[in-house]
């Protein structure tokens, strides 16, 4: 199959029906985010109805975006859209259940998505590992479908595909990423006003919390790791959201190679944010708890108590260093 006929496949599936369910992952980023508001206005233009869902709260620095309250949220589809016959766009999940949504059983689903670990459960399926963004594909079908990119869209696009290459400076940046940031701009998005808006704009807890994630910094030759229980949370006054990016501190160390960053759950449960630097694939560590992700960057969820957590994720990566030098 060319690089060209999924998207063929996609135009002609989004012009099949007069109106669509759009969504992403729980926890949404700022890829899922500029994602599904950006596949909005891809349907205002090809004259098709949608209605735009997340489970979860978006986080403070994407609340300025163009178009946000155009997302609703709730944790069942059914109360957005009862409608059973209405097809679902899903954006980089490997499952329905990653959307955190109830009520997608069953419904006729496109899924797009471009992690490493993505599947196909969609009846559509678009996955393209190589796309430093969703951003970036729904960009290329507006492309492809010969649609506008209005300014608004593009500072949509702009910001998703800032917020998952880490400022275009991941693994998957690449010449398309930047020649579709080029684009975005002259289409009007701001880089300046963008930066402000996702890393200028962070709430007090955030930068508190930061502080007591780093106090909790371990090192063990190439990796790095860190934990925040919840009444430290409590303390700085923090919630889940306000442990994004942590981890990017414990990468940027010197000499490590693989990091970890441990938020305790209700349930004495742990969610893992795992970093490389490329050399790593931390996406298979993350699979082997039932997690996933990209080569560099991945995240899974362990049982407590932290010791133990600590103990099972830190003999992952040692494990997958060794398989990796064989
Ligand atoms: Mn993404």
């Amino acid at each position: 199959m060319t690089k060209e006929a999924p998207i063929a496949a996609l135009l002609e599936a989004l012009r099949s029906s007069p109106r669509f369910l759009i969504t992403s992952h729980a926890r949404p980023d700022g890829d899922a985010i500029g994602s599904v508001i950006a596949m909005a206005c891809i349907l205002d233009q090809l004259g098709v109805e949608s209605v735009v869902v997340l489970a979860d709260s978006i986080p403070q620095v994407y609340r300025t975006l163009p178009g946000i309250d155009r997302v609703h949220l709730s944790t069942d589809v059914r109360l957005v859209e009862p409608d059973p016959n209405v097809p679902v766009i899903v954006l980089e999940c490997d499952s329905i259940a990653r959307t955190g949504l109830a009520g997608l059983e069953g419904r006729r689903l496109i899924n797009i998505d471009h992690h490493a670990s993505g599947k196909n459960f969609g009846d559509l399926n678009w996955i393209d590992e190589h796309a430093s963004a969703v951003a970036a594909m729904v960009y290329r079908i507006a492309r492809a479908g010969g649609l506008d990119i209005p300014p608004a869209m593009a500072a949509c696009l702009y910001t998703a595909i800032i917020s998952d290459t880490g400022s275009f400076t991941y693994p998957s940046t690449n010449l398309e990423t930047f020649a579709m940031a080029h684009d975005l701009v002259r289409r009007g998005a701001d880089p300046n006003r963008v930066a402000r808006d996702i890393y200028f704009s962070n709430p007090e807890s955030k930068i508190r919390l930061l502080g007591a994630a780093l106090s909790n910094l371990r090192k063990d030759g190439t990796i790095a790791w860190s934990w925040i229980t919840t009444p430290e949370m409590e303390q700085v006054g923090a919630g889940a959201e306000d442990c994004e990016g942590v981890v990017n501190y414990l990468i940027g160390i010197a000499g490590v190679e693989s990091a970890v960053f441990l938020r305790e759950l209700p349930g004495d449960q742990f969610r893992l944010s795992i970093r490389s630097k490329g050399g790593l694939d931390v996406a298979r560590v993350a699979e082997k708890f039932g997690g996933g992700g990209h080569r560099s960057a991945s995240g899974c969820t362990i049982d407590g108590p932290l010791e133990d957590a600590t103990y099972r994720i830190l003999q992952g990566l040692r494990e997958q260093r060794k398989a990796g030098l064989c």
